[in-house]
């Protein structure tokens, strides 16, 4: 059966499969709504009946919401005297001030009292079969050592570690040692090349870097160390690398001294982590993200979003180099005290079976991928699903990109066997956790192929069109905005919170209002009010779930490192300058090389078409829309064309144009 859902084509879930999800769901049932057994940490709240005057409490009383929550989720030294104090139009962001709190308590010593040994981590290392599980008792003596060994080697309060590890417990134990003694971690993806890293280490001024000898991914050795060798070339300020080697026994740790490691107790406001991610200019920008607000958010959407219950495997495929790492692969599952999953290796190695084996084997329960790797795996077949129990799973998650119908489909039909619902979770670094996307153990939970659905508590999602006018009804599409604080999201861009201000809050990306807070994505909102994410409107682009900006990739293929003279435009068009003569598979070669080398492989354009001319605005901008849209071979979407300054511009690139290899 197909449903209207604002947009003729979309699917919609059939009333067969609703009721399958209505059955499997953990529904409350219409008698009576049971807050406290629903979300404990409402329970205090009165006059809560059901589930949507509980969403609409969690927006229009955002603050009583979060205190309760807070007072509930965390543990506090001492506790906070003012929910919130934010001011959007300023980039003034701050919760549960006068709290003090230590996060690497949150997540471990409060459990250690009460399961000293619960598995928190399960290390998937890259080699199957070969998983290292690491209780909380170990998880917090490993941290601790980390956390005095970093102490005695100088690190203070308000320093900032680089870590450049593939997810392993010593990674988890360095972020979790750096909150420990009150350091700011800044991880960086092991991927990045030595350049990307160093620009990172330099612009957080990082005197200590963490890394491991050597990574080891499908298969093959991966020489971090000599890669960070390369990067702390150039950054004067690193002091000390301390370099793991990566070994079998995860506790085996050279320090020798008491394993009490004093935590230090922090504001709920002092930094927790920089995470750098791509903008739309050429240089990366370090968010800011702060102890209290960010720690309840991951653990409030962690528990909510994947009805995570006590004792499930929670299996977050992503690397701890990304935000989804950072949130549910460490801090959301271990402040909820629950048993994580760190993936060290790739959805086809040995072979396409490999995410299913290891479900599998380590019987996961719920999973939590990008539609890039489910894509991969749908062309691979079935039956590199079936010849796998996975009876275990309950929630299958998808997130980095939108998911399009058939990944989606494929993605509940054959791996979840039509039985688990799958959650399409829109967020971003900056929001620090899940703002977009179905809850499915809300009674009357719906789930729509492909839509993010519903805001999480506390979320106000508007649409807002190219006037700054905020679009009130459904079935439309616009600039995505948030129009209230809520905990998780990033207090600032290191160094630089004019452009914090600038990015996220001010005028430049809708000419009128204040006091919100854009995302850079656009959506659409159906006729139920369901979201569905339509992509970046930014000059961002997304590369296998890997976020970047067209002007990163573009600083390196027009830099003067480049012995021969281009200029360029987008993924990746490029002009040569007048009477330059080359081999286009030579230089086509020669960009993909340096961008691998100043960025990261996964940067490197998929096809390089060479054009005479980019088309441009009379004002000499280039037409980036119209760009995507013929890579697209979007041809009809291509929009108003009336500011271009040459049409033939335009039918140059369109027939020159290849499908992507
Ligand atoms: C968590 C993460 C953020 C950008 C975001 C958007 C895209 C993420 C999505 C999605 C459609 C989803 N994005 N989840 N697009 N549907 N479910 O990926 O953070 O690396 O900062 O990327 O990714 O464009 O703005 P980050």
């Amino acid at each position: 059966m197909w449903l209207p859902c604002g947009r003729a084509s979309r699917r919609v879930v059939s009333s067969f499969s609703r009721r399958v999800f209505r059955s499997y769901f953990h529904v409350e049932g219409r008698r009576k709504f049971n807050v406290a057994a629903f979300m404990p940490e409402a329970a205090g709240i009165q006059g809560l009946s059901d589930r949507s005057t509980l969403q609409e409490f969690s927006v229009s009383n955002g603050e009583s919401f979060w205190a309760a929550a807070a007072r509930h989720r965390l543990s506090w030294i001492s506790p906070f005297h003012t929910a919130q104090d934010c001011d959007l139009s300023r980039g003034r962001i701050k919760w549960f001030e006068g709290g003090k709190l230590n996060v690497s308590v949150n997540c471990l010593d409060r459990h250690v009292h009460t399961c000293p040994e619960k598995v928190a981590l399960i290390w998937e290392r890259d080699e199957p079969g070969s998983e290292v599980e690491v209780t909380y008792r170990q998880l917090l003596e490993m941290t601790c050592r980390l956390g005095n060994l970093l102490r005695r080697r100088g690190v203070k309060k308000g320093d900032c570690v680089t870590i450049y590890m593939p997810p392993c417990p010593l990674a988890v134990a360095s972020m979790l040692a750096c909150a420990r003694i009150g350091a700011a971690h800044n991880v960086v993806f092991a991927g990045f090349s030595a350049e990307a890293l160093a620009e990172r280490i330099r612009d957080a001024h990082s005197s200590t870097v963490i890394t491991v000898n050597q990574g080891v991914r499908g298969g093959k050795v991966i020489e971090l160390k000599k890669t960070v060798d390369t990067a702390v070339d150039s950054c004067p300020m690193v002091q000390q690398v301390l370099v793991a080697m990566r070994t079998e026994n995860p506790v085996a740790m050279t320090a020798r001294d008491d394993v009490v490691c004093e935590p230090a107790v922090m504001d709920s406001e002092d930094v927790l982590f920089l995470l750098y991610t791509s903008g739309s200019t050429g240089k990366p920008k370090g968010l800011v993200h702060t102890q209290a607000g960010y720690l309840l958010y991951a653990a409030l959407t962690h528990r909510y979003v994947f009805s995570y219950h006590d004792g499930d495997v929670f299996g977050c495929v992503a690397d701890i180099g990304w935000i989804t790492g950072h949130s549910y692969s460490v801090y959301g599952p271990l402040a909820n005290g629950g048993t994580t999953v760190l993936f060290e290796s790739t959805p086809i190695y040995p072979d396409p079976g490999r995410y299913w084996e290891m479900v599998q084997r380590l019987k996961i329960n719920q999973f939590y991928g990008a539609p890039t790797a489910i894509r991969l795996l749908l062309k691979y077949g079935d039956q590199w699903v079936h010849k796998y129990d996975r009876s275990t799973l309950k929630t299958l998650g998808s997130v980095g990109e939108p998911i399009n119908t058939e990944a989606w489909e494929w993605y509940h039909r054959v791996v979840g066997d039509g039985r688990c619902p799958v959650v399409d979770t829109w967020w971003q670094t900056e929001t620090g956790g899940i703002c977009i996307s179905p809850r499915p153990s809300d009674p009357d939970a719906e789930i729509v192929p492909g839509m993010a659905m519903r805001p999480f508590f506390g979320i106000k999602p508007v649409l807002m069109d190219t006037e700054g006018k905020v679009l009130t009804s459904n079935n439309t599409s616009g600039a995505l905005c948030i129009s209230q604080p809520w905990p998780g999201m990033a207090r600032t861009i290191h160094n630089n919170h004019q452009r914090y201000i600038e990015t996220y809050f001010s005028k430049s990306f809708c000419p009128v209002p204040t006091g919100y807070f854009f995302t850079g994505d656009g959506a659409y909102r159906s006729k139920e009010g369901y979201y569905q994410i339509t992509g970046r409107l930014d000059d961002v682009i997304n590369v296998s779930g890997h976020r970047i900006g067209t002007a990163e990739i573009e600083d390196v293929v027009v830099s003067d490192d480049c012995p021969l003279p281009v200029s360029s435009g987008v993924y990746t068009f490029v002009v040569l300058k007048k009477d330059v003569d080359v081999q286009e598979t030579d230089l086509s070669r020669l960009l993909n090389d340096m961008v691998s080398k100043k960025i990261a492989k996964y940067a490197c354009p998929d096809f390089i078409q060479f054009v005479h001319r980019l088309p441009k605005t009379r004002s000499g901008k280039i037409m980036r829309r119209v760009l995507r849209k013929v890579v697209e071979r979007d041809l009809n979407g291509l929009g108003d064309l009336s500011t271009l300054d040459d049409p033939a511009a335009v039918q140059e690139i369109i027939q020159g144009h290849r499908e992507l290899r």
